[in-house]
């Protein structure tokens, strides 16, 4: 069933049609902006709960905000400034509005994930919104370290859940992006003619989808033990803290470059307009930042220094650690080479990328201080280290997020932001930084501890400078106001932007402010000079020409992703504030939920996605579904393979010993034999779609499926037969097990459902020889299914 939109005439829509619009959706351009929406909503909120930080650290012996309130407050003000704000903003917000008009085309390769996506990442801020009115949010720290984690109340599951519904949200919007790169350039465009921006979305991408795993693993495993008591971290049976954190860390030190990466790709594209000319050494700066992505995965233990790993293991990583300055530092080196000799316009974006640079390398150098492992020891967990990820975080990456808010948002709404409180709000942006972070170094230095809520009176000038701090945020309070004015003005009040008031040089610029529907209305030269192709095409006079917008065609909207992750929102609701053994009120909202997201899948796989047969280019010779999936399923890789090291750690150091009875080898054998069965069955499915072999084809996708529910049905009884025998909450071995067999199951039931959509597109004649509906994407995902296991065969059932 496809939906309309309401047809929008002459007079404005109405709020319903609106909402509507945006919760149907597939234009990468209102994706983009609900991201951004939500981001600016996300760093208000979390704005005021660091004003309420600030109040109570105003004066020593405060009572505004004390104890566990005052937890709450701070974790859920570190979260979401950073998972709701600094990461989404550059990455998929406006990663989502400029790549398609960056790189020349109508939309990203797969705009209905990108739906999905969007609504997920938009309900996990909901799910964890909810522990304020259910039990109080989690008061655990934006780390969530063990074994604090596991003693919270609900709000922790919000957390932990909505974490990983996140997680999952934003792993397709990163594969969305690494398909739309590869695959949906406009012609003529080489990777060498990108803007620096999209290598910038491009790296941090693959960041993700190499890394978020670690993330993952740590919140599934922390769940797990909240829920039922299996643990890989829990000492009192052979468990290890500190394997969390090596867990957590290996995200969410690359998580930092998450933050920063998009926004450095910003910084470029302003540095080259402003100041008249092309990027200083455009390749050295795509090949730094292709060696942050790979240095950034090197130093996760300069997060944990002090719980006393190895010295061996400590120096190789302060030495990766010290690496990482130099593609940064280049980075910098090439925004000052751009500006050397350029004719700089001094206008709002440019504020901002000046004070970017200059802030940034002082929150740098700390940085680099911090990596120096006899300094981190004196100063970590104290304020110094809070300085500085401020440093880097506020008035470093957050200058760039407001350049690029100045920048392009004349293309978004057609209109001007004020340069005048443009710069009220640059002004008491950077100072009201400075008065506020640079006295937290110095209390770091004369020993004030983080993550306390008070301090005793007459310390050598740790009133002074807790209030100066409190003051400099209430001026950083004051420049949001500013900045909220100016944005809220400039829709009625705002000067009216021409397509191009910067003269920029990137593909978006040629197109309307804001941009149709379909983007461009002109038919693109197939030869791209230089990356500054409006630059190129003006000096060689071309002249373009008109399309007939009559004959293009965009993505039909449909509502079914928005149930589908709304599905997901009601079962995230009923595993937080429930269990699978438990029948009272939230419990349904687990079946419910789970049947409301099937319900979505289904009828999402039988709208098709143009309401006419499309042709699409394609630069490779895969489809998109196909490059979307196989990087998706590079995460996938990455969260199985970091759960497996951490087993293996432990099995390796004699902590997790298998038991006497272990779970049947000649079952699993023959469990091995029935999944190889049914991969190669789904590749003999795919092969006879390929021949037009329709009846054979759907045959071998419910071979497939029955072939999965048997695999699923051993494992069942196995699970019951080894869970009555060892108890999994005492033996870490079999906790090991059930972790790592049962995250496979679940995998085992996703890909199931994977195969039948396309079955099910086949029963309702969704497919035919030029269309093959999502079997690419699932049979991959099905043999992924099939090689883990294989792994796990391996590691728990022969060794
Ligand atoms: Fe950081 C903690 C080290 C960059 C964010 N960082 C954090 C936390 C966050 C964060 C959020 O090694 C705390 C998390 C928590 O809640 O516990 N950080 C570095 C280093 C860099 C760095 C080496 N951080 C960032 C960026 C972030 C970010 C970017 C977000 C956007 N950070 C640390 C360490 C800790 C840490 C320790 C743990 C502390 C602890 O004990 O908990 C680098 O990427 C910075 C490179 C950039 C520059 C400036 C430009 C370079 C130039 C070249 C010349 C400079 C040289 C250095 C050669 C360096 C101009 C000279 C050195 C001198 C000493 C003068
Ligand atoms: Fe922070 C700890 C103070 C900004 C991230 N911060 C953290 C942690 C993280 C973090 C990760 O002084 C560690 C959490 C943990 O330990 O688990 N932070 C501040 C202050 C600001 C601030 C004063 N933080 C950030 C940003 C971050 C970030 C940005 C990441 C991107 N933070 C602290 C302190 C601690 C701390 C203490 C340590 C506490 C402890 O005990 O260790 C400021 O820069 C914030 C300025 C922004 C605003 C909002 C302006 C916007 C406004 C809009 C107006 C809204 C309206 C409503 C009118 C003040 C005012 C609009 C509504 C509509 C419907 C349109
Ligand atoms: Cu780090």
């Amino acid at each position: 069933m496809a939906f309309n939109v309401p047809s929008v005439s002459r007079e404005k829509p109405g709020i319903g049609a609106i909402l509507w619009d945006y919760m149907t959706t597939g234009d990468h351009k209102k994706i983009g902006i609900l991201y951004i929406i939500t981001s600016i909503l996300g760093f208000a909120l979390a704005g005021l709960l660091a004003l309420a930080i600030r109040i109570q650290l105003a004066v020593p012996n405060n009572t505004f905000l004390v104890g566990q309130q005052y937890n709450e407050v701070l974790t859920m003000h570190g979260a979401i400034m950073l998972f709701f704000f600094i990461i989404p903003f550059g990455l998929v917000g406006f990663g989502n509005y400029l790549l398609p008009l960056m790189l020349g085309e109508r939309d990203v390769a797969l705009p209905r994930v990108n739906t999905f996506a969007f609504w997920l990442f938009a309900f996990s801020l909901v799910l964890i919104a909810t522990s304020f009115a259910i039990g109080g949010p989690a008061a655990v720290g934006w780390t969530f370290y063990y074994p604090l984690s596991v003693q919270g109340g609900p709000g922790t599951d919000a957390f932990l859940v909505g974490l990983m519904l996140n997680g999952v949200a934003s792993l397709l919007g990163s594969a969305n992006f690494v398909a739309t790169v590869l695959n949906v350039r406009a012609r003529g465009m080489g990777v060498w003619k990108m803007p620096v921006f999209v290598w910038g979305i491009f790296s941090t991408s693959l960041l993700q989808l190499l890394t978020l795993g670690g993330l993952t693993a740590a919140a599934l495993v922390t769940f797990m033990e909240r829920k039922m008591g299996i643990s890989l971290f829990n000492p009192s049976m052979g468990g290890v803290p500190v394997l969390m954190q090596q867990f957590f860390w290996f995200y969410s030190h690359p998580a930092v470059y998450v933050m920063l990466l998009p926004y450095l790709g910003i910084a470029a594209e302003i540095a080259s307009v402003f100041s008249r000319r092309p990027l200083f050494g455009y390749r050295v700066m795509v090949y730094a930042l292709l060696g942050i992505v790979l240095l950034s995965m090197l130093v996760w233990v300069h997060h944990m220094f002090a719980v006393g790993l190895p010295d061996t293991w400590q120096l190789a990583f302060a030495i990766a650690t010290m690496l990482v300055a130099v593609p940064t530092g280049i980075k910098l080196f090439n925004y000052i080479g751009t500006m050397w000799h350029g004719r700089i316009v001094l206008k709002s974006p440019m504020y901002w990328l000046i004070g970017f640079i200059f802030n940034f390398i002082i929150g740098g150098i700390t940085g680099v201080t911090l990596g120096l492992i006899p300094f981190d020891y004196a100063v970590t967990d104290s304020y110094y280290v809070v300085a500085h990820f401020h440093n880097v975080l506020m008035f470093g990456t957050a200058f760039l997020v407001m350049a690029g808010v100045y920048y392009w948002w004349p293309k978004m709404t057609g209109r001007m932001l004020s340069e005048k409180l443009g710069l009220w709000h640059f002004w008491l942006f950077i100072i009201g930084s400075w008065v506020t972070f640079m006295p937290q170094y110095i209390l770091g230095l004369l020993g004030m501890p983080r993550r306390y809520y008070t301090y005793p009176d007459g310390n050598y000038l740790w009133n002074d400078l807790n209030l100066l701090s409190t003051i400099g945020a209430l001026i950083l309070g004051l420049g949001g106001l500013v900045w909220v004015i100016n944005m809220l003005r400039s829709f009625s009040a705002g000067e009216r932007a021409g397509d191009n008031p910067w003269g920029g040089y990137t593909l978006e610029w040629l197109t309307s402010s804001p941009p149709k529907d379909y983007n461009f209305d002109v038919e693109l030269p197939r030869v791209f000079p230089t990356e500054r192709p409006l630059y190129d095409w003006e000096k060689q006079g071309l002249k373009f020409k008109p399309i007939d917008p009559a004959t293009i065609h965009l993505p039909q909207p449909t509502i079914w992703p928005f149930i589908t992750a709304l599905g997901l929102l009601i079962m995230g609701m009923g595993l937080t504030y429930s269990w699978f053994d438990r029948l009272d009120f939230w419990a349904w909202w687990i079946w419910i939920g789970t049947a409301v997201t099937l319900v979505g899948l289904f009828k999402w796989a039988g709208t098709h996605e143009y309401a006419v047969p499309v042709h699409h280019h394609h630069l490779t010779r895969y489809s998109n579904g196909f490059l979307g999936m196989a990087w998706f399923i590079l995460s996938e890789v990455s969260l199985f393979g970091v759960l497996i090291v951490g087993y293996l750690y432990l099995r390796a150091r004699g902590l997790a010993v298998p038991p006497p009875e272990r779970p049947e080898i000649w079952l699993a054998a023959l469990n091995t034999l029935i999944l190889v069965t049914s991969s190669g069955v789904v590749h003999g499915a795919e092969q006879d779609l390929k021949r037009g072999r329709f009846s054979r084809f759907r045959l071998g996708l419910f071979i497939t499926l029955v072939l999965g529910g048997i695999f699923t049905l051993f494992q069942v009884y196995e699970f019951v037969k080894f869970g009555a025998e060892v108890d999994w909450t005492q033996n870490l071995w079999a906790s090991a097990f059930f972790t790592l067999v049962g995250l496979h199951g679940l995998h085992i039931l996703i890909g199931a459902t994977g195969i039948a959509l396309p079955y099910y597109q086949a029963m309702t004649g969704k497919m035919d020889k030029h269309n093959h509906g999502s079997i690419e994407a699932a049979a991959m995902y099905w043999h992924l299914v099939d090689i883990v296991w294989i792994l796990i065969l391996v590691i728990f059932y022969i060794w």
